[in-house]
């Protein structure tokens, strides 16, 4: 998988993609993420990339000018699979969009700011607008690397274990059942017998009867849904 991100912040993703998991995909050229600064498309000597909004109001807009000359430039390397631009009004992120997000070869993202980006160049260039929450962040770039975050762990060879990510929450609707390491008796918090039984078919069990009695409890959206 390739990634491109357009951003006017690429400091901000300083150290993000050269640590654990992400790290390892990277370096197995299992993934490969490019980061490009919005302001080199800029056409005025200042390297403007917003403006004031018709019709007045306070905040500023990105142009639409950078934004299709980046995308054009980078389209003559690339066919992308999907444009995305990262908005806190986009779709609700979640755990299918990142198993189908696992499955291109090609992404782009563009991170907004400001009061976002000209409604044209949404309408007529974005294939998918993702919003990571119900929250407002000063811009797209932490929601871009939640967002590879999760698409790159899926890609089959990043984790070792491939049945590990199977078994993360939310890939069956169900958040992940407690997890202990040893030692066994800490100050008298102690793991429950079963899981130091050895019974394979009653630690399964005994899991499952925990992810769904903590699925109950902490979100019940998820099982009717
Ligand atoms: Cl994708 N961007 C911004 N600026 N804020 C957000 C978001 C995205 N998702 C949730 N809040």
């Amino acid at each position: 998988m390739h990634i491109d991100i357009v951003t006017i912040h690429p400091g901000l993703f300083a150290g993000a993609f050269e640590h654990s998991i992400l790290k390892r995909a990277v370096q197995a050229n299992l993934v490969s993420i490019n980061l490009i600064n919005l302001r080199d498309y800029a056409t005025d000597k200042h390297r403007s990339v917003d403006d004031y909004q018709y019709g007045g109001g306070a905040g500023m807009v990105m142009m639409i000018e950078p934004l299709v000359l980046c995308l054009e430039d980078l389209q003559q390397k690339r066919k992308y699979d999907e444009v995305i631009y990262l908005t806190p009004d986009g779709e609700l992120f979640n755990q299918s969009m990142a198993n189908q997000l696992s499955l291109k070869s090609n992404l782009i993202l563009f991170c907004g700011h400001y009061k976002g980006i000209d409604e044209r160049f949404r309408q007529h260039f974005i294939t998918k607008e993702i919003s990571i929450g119900d929250y407002v962040l000063s811009g797209g770039e932490p929601a871009a690397v939640v967002v590879c975050d999760a698409a790159i762990r899926l890609i089959p060879g990043v984790i070792n274990d491939e049945t590990s990510a199977l078994s993360d929450s939310f890939q069956d609707d169900l958040i992940s059942p407690p997890v202990y390491s040893r030692p066994a008796d800490f100050r008298g918090m102690k793991v429950p017998d079963v899981l130091l039984s050895g019974h394979e078919q009653n630690i399964t069990a005994w899991r499952y009867e925990q992810a769904v009695n903590r699925t109950k409890k902490r979100r019940p959206d998820l099982l009717n849904s």
